[in-house]
Formats: C-alpha cells, sequence, structure tokens
C-alpha cells in the first residue's frame, strides 16, 4: 500500500539550491517511493539559528516534497538521515548551519509519539519555510492535531521569505 507523505527540505551550506536539487533525486530514487510532488524553492531567512561567530548564519534555500511510499514511516526516517549523510551532514550543535535537512513532516494522518520521531513535525505549523512551500503544493492540507495549514499563514510567518522564481539549470 502507497501512503502519502511531505518531507521538508533545507540547506544553507555548499550551494544549497544544487543540495535541493539532488535531494530531489534521492527522494525520487528511494525504494518502494515515488516523487508526487515538489515546490519551488524558496530562499529563507534562518529562524532560532545560533549565530556562535562573527560571521553571519548564512540565508537557507527551502522547499518541499510530496511522496508516496510503501515504507513505514520510521524507514522513510532513516532513509531520509542516509539521504542527509550522504549529502556529508555534519551535526556539531543544534541547528548548526548544514548541507542537507530533511524533515518528515506528515505520514498520511499519523500521530506518533516515539524516542526517534513526532508527527506531525512539532515546529510545522509555526515556521513559514514549511508552511509557504507546503501551501503551495498542497493548499487543501490538513495536519492532524493543528487542521488547515492555510490557517497559520500570516505576514509575520511570511516575512523574509522569497520565492525563486526558476531553478538554475532546469532547463538542460
Ligand atoms: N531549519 C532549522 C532551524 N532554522 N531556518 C530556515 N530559514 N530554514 C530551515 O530549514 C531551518 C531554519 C532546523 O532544522
Ligand atoms: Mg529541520
Ligand atoms: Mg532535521
Amino acid at each position: 500500500m502507497m501512503h502519502e507523505a511531505f518531507v521538508a527540505l533545507g540547506s544553507n551550506l555548499q550551494n544549497p539550491v544544487q543540495q535541493l536539487q539532488r535531494a530531489f533525486i534521492a527522494l525520487a530514487n528511494l525504494p518502494k517511493t515515488k516523487l508526487v510532488q515538489k515546490s519551488s524553492l524558496y530562499k529563507t531567512a534562518p529562524i532560532d539559528c545560533p549565530e556562535l561567530s562573527a560571521t553571519p548564519v548564512p540565508d537557507f534555500i527551502n522547499a518541499v516534497a510530496e511522496i508516496q511510499t510503501e515504507l513505514s514511516p520510521e524507514e522513510l526516517l532513516m532513509a531520509l538521515h542516509r539521504i542527509e549523510d550522504a549529502a556529508g551532514r555534519e551535526r556539531p550543535y543544534i541547528n548548526a548551519p548544514r548541507v542537507l535537512d530533511c524533515d518528515l513532516l506528515l505520514y498520511e494522518d499519523r500521530i506518533i509519539n516515539t524516542d526517534t520521531l513526532t508527527l506531525p513535525h512539532p515546529r510545522m505549523h509555526t515556521r513559514g519555510f514549511v508552511l509557504l512551500p507546503l501551501f503551495e503544493i498542497a493548499p487543501q492540507l490538513s495536519m492532524p492535531i493543528h487542521g488547515k495549514i492555510a490557517a497559520f499563514i500570516s505576514a509575520e510567518l511570511s516575512k523574509d521569505i522569497t520565492k525563486l522564481s526558476q531553478t538554475p539549470h532546469e532547463h538542460f
């Protein structure tokens, strides 16, 4: 049985646009999984990222993908971690700059609270960099617990987020 899931992608290191393009391909290549929709790429200001040096935290590129998968939520989570690791992800401290972050947002309407996985993603309804790309590909979507994503989108959450009009090199 195929299950609908949504995955948030983010990068603010080492050519983030290319990191996200590769991440979409990696999602499409997962076993027992189809990539159904990908949002535009969005340039977003960092949220809750500690500034540990004089250099400002780089902006992010964010996007959301819709997939259909026969993987279980736990299998999918592990597969997403492997995609992050393959991109060279390091985890020196919480919310450190990263080459690739792949977060499982929703898996059908499952509510899960284990040590390793919380669904729906606990912060998804508070983050413009998730809500805007998600709304682009699934405007009618409803989250378990919180309800319609559209109800959470506001001018405040949308500030410092720019939709990139064109993904470079997509025409080749
Ligand atoms: N991810 C975070 C924390 N802050 N800010 C932006 N703009 N984009 C992100 O993907 C992001 C963030 C934790 O994963
Ligand atoms: Mg994240
Ligand atoms: Mg993550």
